[in-house]
């Protein structure tokens, strides 16, 4: 079979949309930090209708800060890729020609800092996931003694991380009299930008306090709320997209109908009329963004670790499973919704049953595994929060307690059997240590909250977070998930 790339373009399927503007006379406006398949269902897609629509100033050169495989995957394919649309009611394809170059930064973090410097680049966009802003989860303060951050520090030429890359390349602009980059933040992170500005800006304060008062006066960081769900692709999307467009492409992305981008508008040096392609420029993010972390992000934490651990492979597997659709809609609309600031007109009952039907979606294969991933990035901003919130106005948070609780037994490292589960977190290593050997909810609950970058001083210390968690661990450790989640059913 012919592999996709601009020359087997003509042989696809009439259905499938493909680009229709000149790639060869598209310039690389924006440099995309994190190149993987979230930022290829979402933003590229919404980059693709800029360019569809006639404006060329705006392709895109992704960047991996790890590892080869989405380059050495796209660049035979000369950037291109399909987007295969999922509902369970019929497929839809799409190839995507956004991309224009791939760079891979350890083999050459110079030519990612020259794009990065390059006059026309005027937008540097990120999807670098949570852990990858080095911040503490807690306070979202640099983590200075971070590793990565002692290299770039040290090594400001060759930067690993997308700090290091930000800072340097903002210096090289301000040496060659060039404008600032507006720099976009798409991680599911509270307040995006300000936290991405505050770690950036603590950076260049290590490397001279001019040049932090420099990014705080000159470099545009707006706040973004981004949804869509891109599931890992896996071999079985691979045949599927190459039955359905008669070429093989080795990596494209699957995802959803449903697509969401709410920006702050703060671009001084210009940006993509995205909202032409459906995306929403407001003044202030916030209140989508609490909505989104805190109702879809937290159902999907706590479906993914009670459902990993009652057994469940998928997210749609895991909302067939009995209680745990109850279990979210009674956690979302008794628990969170009364914590988020009110939105104007928007109809947060329709959000919610949006959300649980997005769960349901059974043509994505969506591994609890996955989303499990990186709990201790994830779980301040999907659950402690909400949780704080709670405590403040002294009411209850017994199903926010129970995600929780799920993510604090896989966190041991071990399933209910016993059986060991494959842990990425980048503190996997400090809770194996603080929690072995322990079996009963209160020694764990213990361990778990001496580790503060995730908890923080004030829940660490709090009496009833201590308590309402001892009890629901303590249920959830002698009737296991399977059992706890069946339970919401009747309640
Ligand atoms: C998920 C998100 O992996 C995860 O942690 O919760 O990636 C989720 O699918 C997206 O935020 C949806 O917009």
């Amino acid at each position: 079979m012919k592999r996709l790339s601009q020359a087997t373009l003509c042989d696809l399927p009439a259905g499938v949309s493909r680009p229709g503007y000149d790639r060869g006379a598209t310039r690389i406006g924006i440099v995309h930090l994190g190149i993987g398949a979230f930022h290829r269902a979402h933003q590229a897609v919404m980059t693709e209708a800029v360019l569809a629509a006639g404006d060329l100033a705006w392709g895109i050169a992704g960047v991996s800060l790890r590892s080869a495989e989405t380059r050495d995957a796209l660049a035979p394919q000369d950037g291109l890729y399909s987007v295969a649309v999922r509902d369970g009611t019929g497929d839809r394809f799409a190839v995507v020609g956004a991309v224009l170059r791939l760079l891979v930064a350890p083999e050459d973090p110079v030519a990612v800092l020259d794009l990065m410097a390059a006059s026309e680049t005027r937008l540097i966009s990120l999807t670098i996931t949570e852990k990858g802003y080095c911040h503490l989860p807690a306070t979202g303060e640099l983590d200075e003694t971070h590793p990565d951050i002692v290299h770039d520090l040290a090594h400001s030429e060759r930067p690993r991380t997308a700090i290091g890359f930000l800072v340097e390349a903002i210096v090289r602009r301000r040496e060659a009299g060039l404008p600032p980059f507006t720099v976009l933040s798409c991680d599911n992170l509270p307040a995006n930008g300000r936290t991405l500005a505050r770690v950036v800006t603590r950076f260049a304060a290590l490397r001279d306090p001019a040049l932090a008062e420099h990014v705080k006066t000159r470099v545009a960081f707006p706040c973004s709320m981004v949804d869509r769900i891109v599931p890992a692709t896996t071999d079985a999307d691979r045949a599927l997209v190459a039955g359905a467009l008669g070429v093989e492409d080795a990596w494209p992305v699957t995802t959803e109908p449903f697509l969401q981008w709410v920006i702050e508008d703060r671009f001084p040096e210009g940006r993509p009329n995205w909202e032409g392609a459906g995306a929403l420029f407001v003044t202030d993010v916030e209140p989508f963004e609490q909505m989104k972390l805190r109702l879809l992000n937290a159902s999907h934490s706590t479906l993914a670790y009670l459902g990993y651990l009652a057994g469940h492979q998928t997210v749609a597997e895991v909302m067939a499973a009995p209680g745990f659709a109850a279990l979210l809609d009674q956690m979302m609309r008794e628990e969170v919704s009364p914590t988020l600031p009110p939105l104007e007109g928007f109809d947060l009952a329709a959000y919610r049953a949006m959300l649980l039907a997005r769960f349901r979606n059974p043509a994505l294969h969506h591994r609890t595994w996955q989303i499990a991933m990186d709990g201790s990035q994830k779980l301040p901003q999907r659950l402690l929060g909400t949780i704080r919130d709670r405590i403040k106005a002294g009411a209850g948070f017994e199903r926010l307690a129970l995600g929780v609780a799920a993510w604090m037994v896989y966190a041991t490292g071990r399933d209910e059997a016993g059986n060991p589960i494959d842990m990425r977190d980048p503190l996997a290593s400090r809770f194996a240590a603080a929690t072995a050997g322990k079996r009963q909810a209160s020694a764990l609950v213990e361990a778990y909250l001496g580790i503060r970058e995730v908890f923080g001083d004030d829940l660490s210390a709090s009496t009833p977070f201590r308590t309402t968690l001892v009890r629901v661990l303590d249920g959830l450790l002698a009737d296991g998930a399977a059992r706890t989640a069946r339970s919401f059913e009747r309640t």
